[in-house]
């Protein structure tokens, strides 16, 4: 399969990337540079470019016209540059604190320069480490809380929801999530990736015709409820982190969806951390870590919703005032959601085509496929009960049968 590029577009190099900062008035020519390619996702190249001299640093993302993790034969449009940085933007416009400054955007180049977060570590890098991150619960709830209640029609109200909505129009990286995330893992499509032991368990799942309608039922919500500007991508590999510090990178898949796709992909991903880590802690400190990630999805939860209702209350926008009674339908309606997508994203990263690295290091394979067991019998047990999952503490004890 071919693709097309502007004419303007060839991918970055070390050197190209310097003369493309000197080109924007971001270093002089003399400038003393260390430049590093430091992309370790699926689908850019990112450049950290430091001036020794006077200790600046930026962040140049590229996007390739193909996806990395898979090659040339999946092409896809260099627009998902726009539309990380108008995201990115538009993000740090509603909670600063959490976005990182985007300084230029070049759609010729399909490149963005912006902050450097490199004193920031990846949260899923650190909950491999077992670090604890005091205000991450807290932070992320707050970032999910004012980004979709903010882009919402009750945040924005419909007129303009439905102008900021044009511009993130997404087809192909929802493509992506449409095929990954809600197909292929339940069929025999070749994109899937699992060990051959792991395959009565698989098989048994893409049998089950009351499992694939429940899963159909989430990819149609996927599909049509377009409820905010969601991030679309907010699994621990998107979060930059410090012990007081959070910053939510890489919204390329941004969309118009449904609210508990983000809420959901968090809770998934930090789950997918706890069935883990019986393989990367100790013995004394299993119980005290779990506790900890068992808090952080506890918190995320009950920090986002407080935080949802006092933003109800306080902007409900004019043309949604008669809807006030809605919000706890509304609420309850994101939370079985975000149940039902953390599940399919669990399953997804454990037999789908990119797989995460706290079960992939896992040495043991004993070990890791027990993890991935237990990973697939909670996904279906999220999707099949989400309904009657009544409290995020209810969901707790879900993860506490399978660990
Ligand atoms: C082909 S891209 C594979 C995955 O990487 C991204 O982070 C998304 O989760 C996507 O599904
Ligand atoms: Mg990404």
């Amino acid at each position: 399969m071919s693709f097309q590029v502007k004419s303007g577009y060839t991918p970055f190099t070390l050197e190209s990337v310097v003369h493309f900062l000197v080109h924007h008035n971001f270093i002089d020519p003399s400038s003393p540079l260390l430049v590093k390619e430091i992309g370790d996702g699926n689908l850019n190249y990112v450049f950290h470019v430091q001036n020794k001299a006077t200790e600046e640093s930026w962040i140049v993302k590229q996007a390739l016209p193909y996806a990395k993790v898979v090659g040339e034969s999946w092409p896809l449009t260099l627009d998902r540059s726009r539309i990380e940085s108008e995201a990115l933007i538009q993000a740090h416009s509603l909670v600063p604190e959490f976005s990182p400054v985007v300084y230029l955007h070049d759609s010729e180049k399909a490149a963005t320069v912006m902050e450097d977060l490199s004193s920031h570590t990846i949260l899923r890098k650190g909950l491999i480490e077992g670090r604890v991150y005091p205000e991450l619960a807290r932070n992320v709830g707050t970032y999910l809380a004012h980004t979709l209640f903010f882009t919402s029609d009750y945040g924005l109200g419909s007129a303009k929801k439905k102008e900021l909505a044009k511009r993130f129009s997404n087809p192909d990286l929802c493509g992506i999530t449409e095929s990954l995330v809600f197909s292929d893992p339940f069929y025999n499509a070749e994109s899937n990736s699992f060990t051959e032991e792991l395959r009565p368990d698989v098989e048994i799942l893409w049998e089950d015709q009351d499992f694939l309608t429940e899963v159909a039922s989430l990819k149609h919500s996927f599909l049509t409820k377009g409820e905010a500007l969601i991030h679309g991508d907010l699994h621990t590999g998107s979060l930059f982190v410090t012990e007081g510090s959070t910053k939510v990178i890489d919204p390329e898949f941004a969309f118009y969806g449904p609210a508990g796709f983000d809420v959901g992909a968090f809770i998934a991903n930090i789950t997918l951390s706890i069935l883990s880590q019986e393989a990367h802690r100790t013995d004394e400190e299993k119980d005290g870590y779990l506790a900890y990630l068992f808090g952080v999805i506890t918190e995320v939860w009950t920090v986002f919703d407080s935080t949802f209702r006092s933003l109800w209350d306080t902007y409900l926008s004019e043309d949604n005032r008669y809807s006030r009674g809605y919000l706890n339908t509304h609420l309850q309606s994101i939370f079985v959601d975000s149940i039902g997508f953390a599940g399919c994203k669990i399953i997804r990263r454990t037999i789908g085509l990119a797989h995460v690295e706290e079960i992939e290091t896992i040495t043991d394979p004993e070990v890791k496929l027990a993890v991935e067991r237990r990973a697939l019998t909670l996904g279906k047990k999220l999707i099949f009960n989400r309904k009657n999952i009544d409290s995020i503490e209810n969901y707790i004890e879900m993860i506490k049968e399978v660990v």
